[in-house]
Order: C-alpha cells, then structure tokens, then sequence
C-alpha cells in the first residue's frame, strides 16, 4: 500500500499572533500568551515527530502547491478572496472574517498553499499516484464559507479540492467525512445544493458555531439529504465516536455509493483539546480511521484523502496524528504515551445511554440518502 503525505514548512509559518484567542488587550485584560490557540506548533509538532519516529520512511512524499485564484473561486467569492489578498499584503496582516482568526503579512501565501494541498492529495488519490493519503495543512478550512473565513479558517481546503476533483478528475460522487469537533459548517454550505456531494460532519453538539449542525440540516434543493449532522454530547469519547462511526457514518457511505472518500479529519475531539470536551484518545482516532478505510475499500477501492482541520492540544495533536497516519498506512504506529493514564477514565471507553439516543437521531436519517 502506497499512502501519500504532504506537509509544507510554510504551514508552520502562520502567524496567528499573540493573543489566546482574540487580540491581546490590557483594556480588556487580555494578556498576551504567545500562543493563540491555532498556533502552527501543534502541527509543525505533529511533522516532525511522523519524521523522527522514521513513519515518513513509509510514506510516498506528495508535494504541496499554491491553489491558483480560479480554483479558490470554485468555491469562494472574488471579495473574499481579493481581501485575504489585499490584507495579506498589510504590514501586520488580517483576519479571516471574524475578529479570531488572524494572520500574519503573506498569510494568503499560506493560505493557498493549504487549499492546493488539498488538492494535490485528493489529485493524487484520484489519479492513483498512491492509494490513500494525509494531507498535514494548515490553516484549517472547513468553517470557511464563499463569502468569508471564520473560526481559524481562511479558505475551505477540503471544499476546494473536491471541486477540483468534480470539474478537474471528473470525479462523480463524492463523500466528506468530517469528525473535526467543530460542525463542518463551511463545507455543509458550499455544498448544500449539490446532490453529487454527500457532507456528513460529526462534532461536539452545539460548541461551534454554536447555534448550527443539528440533525435537522439535510441539505436543500437538488442536495436534499445529502447532507448530514452527527452531534455528539460532550464526553462522548472514543466509545460514542466508534458507535456513531459504525451505525450512522458507515451506512450512510454504503447508502450514498461515493467514487472517492475525504475525511476532514480535526484532532480536536482529543482528552486534552483545550477547545472541546469530546474525550477521544489517539487509539479511538486509529479505530475511526480503520472503519473510514474499510468502507472506502468496500466501496471505492479504497480511495481516502485525509486533510488536516483543527486539533489544539500541544501534547497530543502530534500523538494522535501520527498514530491515525501510521493506521493509514498499514504500519505499527508508536505507542500513545498516555494510553496508561487513559486507560480507566470514566467517558472514553464505555458507551453511555445519552449518547446512544443522539446517536439513534442521526441513524434514523440514513434512510432517505440518495444512493447512485
Ligand atoms: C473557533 C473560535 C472558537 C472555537 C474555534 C474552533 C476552530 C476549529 O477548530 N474549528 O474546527
Ligand atoms: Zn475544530
């Protein structure tokens, strides 16, 4: 098995700033931290621990690339993309859209060569340069809507490199697999109206955006079921995840019979994300990944681009990441450090009542996904 990897130096080079999460202010008592929380370190870390365990020995290296204008404009506006330009070029940089999401000077730079990620992976998928891949980029995509970045996101990486592969690679369907915590908003809206993309997005019920990502947001018009919600309980860990994996996300991939799997894959459910209360360890992100391979086996000859979303946790995103590419590849992955100290945590392993009734709402509504 060939498994593409891809990560690129100007991924740790996002200036997210000083401040936790909006802009240092002494009038407000916002001290600076030095680190906000999308800081690159949690994945530059997650780079170089896949290169010093030797897993990158095992890896086919696939190269990033900047997404070009036009393909960003597949799935953005012109005024979006021409002001990330514009702030870009600022001596101090911009921010995606909402006030918590800042970059440095050059951050469009960083920005496009996060989407072209994206798109190289899934390119690479698509055309059988390798079998399945990771793509460890940065900034993170899937809150971006067409009009505007918000919550840490600049362009949607994953949407743009599924249009590449529907209009470039004639792809014809097409699922996303979020299970960042966060609901995978931007993508849900991008393509809310497309009955060729099936969206399913799994995350912490209600923690952002906060008011979206309930069962009842199916897509519209001509998408009309092909998009759907899993929310999860806080404390759902590795147990609620894998249930929900195994009874709704699954069947939904056998119901909606897609030619290629992409999996917004957010390391933000983690124990110790400083941003969730989701409780997964790094072995329920392997389990997870093992069931996305296996329907993608089943039902697309195993064709599964991964790219990185959120993940905070400066102890475990690297962990957690390196153990779930490791899965991906069919090789031992390193041991998780912290497996003994997780290992009898009430809330990870065992499924719990509460969770299994938000799971059964969602289950309910594989039925009315569209098959081919
Ligand atoms: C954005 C503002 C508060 C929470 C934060 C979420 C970013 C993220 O990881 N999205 O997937
Ligand atoms: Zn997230």
């Amino acid at each position: 098995m060939t498994t593409g990897y891809l990560w690129h130096p100007l991924y740790g080079w996002n200036d997210t700033g000083s401040g936790s999460l909006t802009p240092a202010d002494p009038a407000v008592g916002l001290q600076p931290v030095g680190h906000h929380f999308a800081h690159p370190d949690n994945k530059r870390r997650m780079h170089e621990l896949v290169e010093v365990s030797g897993l990158l020995d095992q890896l086919h290296r696939v190269p990033a690339r900047p997404a070009k204008r036009a393909e960003i404009l597949r799935v953005h506006t012109e005024e979006h993309h021409d002001r990330i330009v514009a702030e870009s070029a600022l001596p101090k940089g911009g921010d995606a859209g909402d006030g918590v999401s800042p970059f440095g000077k050059g951050g469009y730079e960083i920005a496009a060569l996060a989407a072209g990620g994206a798109l190289a992976m899934v390119d690479a998928v698509v055309r059988g340069e390798v079998d399945n891949g990771f793509a460890l980029v940065n900034p993170c995509g899937h809150h971006a809507v067409p009009e505007t970045g918000m919550g840490f996101c600049v362009f949607n990486n994953v949407a743009v490199a599924v249009r590449h592969a529907q209009e470039v690679l004639g792809v014809e369907r097409i699922a996303v697999v979020d299970w960042d915590v966060h609901h995978g908003n931007g993508t849900q809206a991008v393509f809310w109206e497309d009955p060729r993309v099936l969206t399913v997005s799994m995350h912490q019920d209600r923690l952002y955006p906060p008011r979206g990502g309930t069962v009842g947001e199916r897509g519209g018009g001509a998408g009309l079921y092909t998009n759907l919600n899993v929310p999860r309980p806080p404390g759902t860990g590795d147990a609620g995840y894998v249930d929900a994996m195994d009874a709704v996300i699954v069947p939904a991939l056998r119901a909606f019979q897609p030619d290629l799997v992409v999996v917004a894959c957010g390391f933000d459910p983690s124990y110790f994300d400083p941003l969730a209360h989701t409780m997964v360890s790094a072995a329920g992100f392997a389990t997870l990944t093992e069931r996305v391979m296996e329907a993608a086996a089943e039902l697309c000859d195993g064709r599964l681009a991964m790219v990185q979303e959120g993940g905070y946790s400066i102890h475990y995103v690297a962990i957690c990441g390196a153990i779930t590419i490791a899965t991906l590849a069919g090789v031992e992955p390193i041991a998780d450090p912290y497996l003994a100290l997780l290992a009898d945590v009430y809330g990870i392993h065992a499924l719990e009542e509460h969770q299994l009734a938000s799971r059964k709402a969602a289950e309910v509504l594989v039925a009315d996904i569209p098959g081919r």
